[in-house]
């Protein structure tokens, strides 16, 4: 039976975008379809003011193509969203990707037939095409969360989700602004929203960890040396278990004096980033080596934040790293401007929103326009919002009503040639996306060039070693302190989700390790038909 398509990739961030590429490289036929009018995924959709990545540009880029390496010039440590936005257009015209793409269409369903082995899918546009694959690039922080918050259609201004920002500017000079949130997306924006607002009003239920960016416009020379030498930091960001080229200090922060371990902390918190939680090797792993770097970065709070009951407030209690370390510009230094004002509302929910802002705590906040900054139905809520049949007419969100499982976070047991792109039970969002993304697909394209050749026409994973997989991810977990809060980690913070780490916390090492060997042993843990 013939198929209009050898796949058929869902979204044109920067998976789809690389797993279009390499189809076409390998003589398959594809067709993108994106919801957004452009590609760029996470980019496209989060244009909140600050949005910037909080992996450094030179490393949040593609390494498939050396020549894009060298032309794209990034301009500065941490890429603006507008600048990475740039780059993937870039990438879409450069690689001349578009006439392969359906923007303004999203995937509606996927039903796979049995009995021709292929999957009928159809598109919101009232599109109906065939593929013998269906590969979702959705994204992982894809599916906006906006809470069940009472009244909130009362409200009579603007309300905006961080996730999903207007494409025009939002310019709140003059304005009275409500935030509700304090996670990543919150820290980079509060303090550029309070720079133009009347008054900015934060509604924070967890306080949360953050640490400088120490952000600056790239150092041309610096920028030679990287282009001189991509491949060997690509290389030693492949050895480390987060895909980022930084040093990981292998002491244990408790077995290390006092004085030197502050310097340590001291040292990274300098310099920047991420790279904080590498200042020791076992801050995840033990309770009392994280408080002594959660002591840390609470000490700064209190140097940096002049009232003490808001420096009080701001302080997390929790586990630092837990929940996903935030990278700011001037977050707590925010909290001194006189236009600026924290509710603490950890010990009770907002009551309601109200037509001129909301009630909280018994007290009334007015303001003109309301900033959801609510975070994501992480990991599964956009591709459960598809409708995907496998074997038997089952639906994807039936199978995971339990939470998700996948072989290799690529591969689900009764839906054959379906795989999906930084998965949960990958180590996607706790590695550098691209260089995991680009394993993903190239893992994908090279599967489907061996079917190929094999004469193959169905994979799918067999239940022993789906279940072996699902084993090794919730082990790992369970070693780290990461999979003890609430976290949108392990889905805590959708009401009703199953409580679940869903993403793999071995490392990228040992997950490229796990993939190389079912490869070499002939895709072990499938069934070829
Ligand atoms: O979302 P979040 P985000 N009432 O879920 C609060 C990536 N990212 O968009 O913690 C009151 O972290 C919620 O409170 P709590 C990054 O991986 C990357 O900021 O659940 N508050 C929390 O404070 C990040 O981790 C970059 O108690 C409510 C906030 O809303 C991920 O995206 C930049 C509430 C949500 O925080 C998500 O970040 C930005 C309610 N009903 C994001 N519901 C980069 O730099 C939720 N909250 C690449």
């Amino acid at each position: 039976m013939s198929v209009d398509f050898d796949a058929v990739i869902v979204g044109a961030g920067f998976g789809g975008m690389y797993m279009l590429h390499r189809l076409r490289h390998k003589g398959f036929t594809a067709r993108v379809f994106e919801a957004g009018s452009g590609v760029g995924g996470t980019w496209y959709w989060n244009r909140y003011p600050g949005a910037r990545c909080d992996v450094e540009s030179v490393q949040y880029s593609y390494q498939f193509s050396a020549e894009l390496e060298q032309e794209w010039e990034w301009t500065e440590r941490y890429a603006t969203q507008p600048e990475i936005l740039r780059y993937a257009n870039h990438v879409a015209d450069r690689f001349d990707l578009r006439r392969d793409i359906r923007f303004e269409t999203r995937i509606a369903a996927a039903v796979f037939d049995e009995t021709a082995s292929l999957w009928r899918v159809e598109t919101d546009k009232g599109d109906k095409v065939t593929a013998r694959f269906v590969i979702t690039a959705m994204g992982c922080l894809s599916s906006p969360n906006t809470p069940k918050i009472p009244g909130l259609a009362d409200f009579k201004g603007p309300t905006y989700h961080t996730g999903n920002w207007p494409h025009e500017a939002v310019d709140f000079t003059g304005k009275t602004v409500g935030v509700i949130g304090t996670g990543s997306s919150a820290i980079q924006s509060i303090p550029i929203m309070a720079r133009q607002a009347k008054h900015l009003t934060v509604f924070q239920r967890t306080a949360n960890y953050t640490v400088p960016a120490h952000n600056k416009p790239l150092d041309p020379e610096y920028v030679r040396q990287v282009k001189a030498s991509y491949r060997e930091m690509r290389q030693r960001a492949r050895t480390k278990p987060a895909g980022i080229d930084f040093t990981i200090n292998p002491a244990s922060a408790i077995a290390t004096p006092d004085e030197e371990r502050r310097r340590e902390f001291e040292a990274r918190w300098t310099y920047g980033g991420l790279g904080f939680m590498a200042s020791f090797s076992d801050l995840l792993l033990s309770d009392e080596s994280n408080k002594t770097a959660a002591d840390f970065v609470r000490s700064k709070i209190r140097e940096v934040v002049k009232d003490p009951a808001t420096a009080e407030a701001l302080m997390p209690k929790n586990i630092i790293g837990c929940k996903r370390l935030c990278v700011d510009t001037g977050y707590w230094e925010t909290f001194n401007r006189p236009n600026v004002t924290l509710v603490d509302i950890s010990d009770e929910p907002i009551e309601r929103v109200t037509a001129s802002g909301l009630r909280a705590k018994g007290k009334d906040y007015g303001f003109d326009c309301l900033v959801l900054a609510t975070g994501f139905d992480a990991m599964t809520g956009a591709l459960l919002k598809v409708d995907i049949r496998g074997r038997g007419g089952v639906a994807l969100k039936d199978k995971w009503s339990e939470g998700p499982k996948s072989y290799l976070g690529l591969t689900v047991v009764g839906f054959p040639n379906l795989f999906t792109i930084t998965g949960p039970g990958s180590p996607s969002v706790l590695t550098n996306m691209l260089p995991s993304i680009e394993q993903h697909v190239d893992f994908i394209a090279d599967c489907l060039e061996t079917l190929r050749a094999k004469g193959v026409s169905v994979i799918e994973p067999v239940e022993e070693a789906q279940e072996a997989w699902v084993g090794q991810v919730g082990n790992a977990a369970n070693i780290t302190l990461r999979s003890t809060c609430s976290s949108w980690y392990v889905g805590a913070n959708i009401p009703g989700k199953p409580r679940v780490f869903m993403p793999y916390i071995g490392g990228l090492p040992a997950y490229i390790a796990a993939c190389e060997t079912v490869v070499k042993n002939d895709y072990e843990g499938f069934a070829l038909a």
